[in-house]
């Protein structure tokens, strides 16, 4: 999306110069400008903001806390107001439909940001959605939509490392940049997109790799593209369905099959999976290590909580195909494998299966193809 810049006239010009620094222009140079900006304002982008609170939200007592701060304090029209840029890009419009930390996030709050996003995308005075973030959970909630939004539009979900009193504060350009990937007709039908530090990344293959680092976002088998000085390229496009591609609806489902996560180690107590899988999910997925390899004497556990639930083995490593069949007999227990998919996506995928099927060799299936 090139930027919007006042053309018409000299006074225009230095209309427009003053507004790029976000000052405001002289009475007679708005006067000469208004016609062509309002020319120009039509044709833009127009693009809600949701916000939802995280660091990119965040303050700190002083501008040396880069770690140290409260997440979710800032709404978020103050955060679009801080980036006067974003203008020249589209028309915006903040949203603010929740204001916490994004490990607080649950399945009814993604429900929730999920049904609006697609109403707001259903809408013809909508051209694009963009969702502010806590960046712990920004993975989670973008796999989500990719797989349940029913849309072509840009939905680009973006977050900070960094408050916005900070030294060198991240959330304004990604903020920014954000808007221009949402702004470009080359983000139409590339599913949901995560803008951090530069890049762009889909959905479906980030994952924060890092607690403190700016540079925390990586996709398993890169990003998309990057941004550079206001212009979205991209390289690569998304292999797996995603969005209208999908067979996942959000449309009249008010809650989600509990799924639960049960992470492997060293000395692991096996009552304690016995517990967890009591608490009544539909399916547990084993965060094993490795290959998802399953401990000896886990074993006899996990084929106890297969009588009541699905069981899914993934890896904790961070990346990497889990092997079906391999050193495990899943056939013969009946276990499914989350391929290359982390612990937490395969939740969210296995939970979304759930309100179509519960066999398991559909879900494997699912978890092939997306
Ligand atoms: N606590 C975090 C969150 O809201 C921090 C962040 O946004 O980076 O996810």
């Amino acid at each position: 999306m090139t930027v919007a810049i006042v053309r018409s006239t000299t006074a225009g010009l230095a209309a427009a110069a003053l507004l790029g620094l976000g000052l405001s222009a002289p009475a007679a140079a708005q006067d000469a400008a208004a016609p062509a900006a309002q020319t120009q304002a039509a044709a833009k982008p127009r693009i809600v903001i949701i916000g939802t609170g995280g660091t990119i939200a965040g303050a700190g007592a002083s501008s040396v806390n880069t770690g140290d701060y409260d997440s979710a304090k800032v709404a978020v029209d103050k955060i679009i107001a801080a980036v006067p840029e974003i203008k020249q890009v589209a028309d915006v419009k903040g949203e603010q439909i929740f204001q916490i930390g994004s490990e607080s996030f649950n399945d009814e709050r993604l429900l929730k940001l999920a049904k609006r996003v697609s109403e707001l995308a259903k809408q013809p005075d909508v051209d694009a959605v963009m969702i502010t973030h806590g960046t712990d959970t920004i993975e989670e909630t973008a796999y989500f939509l990719n797989l349940t939004l029913k849309t072509e539009k840009p939905v680009v979900v973006i977050g900070a490392m960094r408050p916005g009193t900070a030294l060198s504060a991240d959330g304004p350009l990604n903020l920014y940049n954000a808007a221009v990937v949402a702004a470009s007709p080359e983000a139409k039908g590339k599913g949901v997109l995560v803008v951090m530090n530069d890049e762009i990344h889909s959905a479906r293959d980030v994952t924060k790799s890092n607690a403190l680092k700016v540079e925390t976002f990586e996709s398993l088998y890169g990003p998309l593209g990057v941004v550079v000085e206001s212009k979205p390229y991209f390289y690569r496009l998304p292999a797996r369905p995603h969005t209208t591609a999908t067979e996942f609806d959000i449309d009249g489902i008010d809650s989600l099959p509990k799924v639960d996560v049960f992470y492997a180690h060293v000395s692991m107590d096996p009552k304690a999976l016995g517990a967890l899988a009591g608490l009544g999910g539909k399916a547990l997925i084993y965060a094993g290590t490795g290959n998802g390899s399953v401990a000896d004497y886990m074993e006899a556990p996990l084929t106890e909580v297969r009588k009541s639930a699905l069981v899914v083995r993934a890896t904790r490593t961070g990346s990497g195909m889990v092997v079906r069949n391999g050193e495990e007999r899943d056939d013969e227990q009946d276990w499914v494998t989350a391929a290359d998919q982390s612990p937490q996506k395969a939740r969210l995928l296995t939970s979304l299966a759930l309100t179509k099927t519960s066999d398991p060799k559909v879900l494997q299936e699912m978890f092939w193809k997306y």
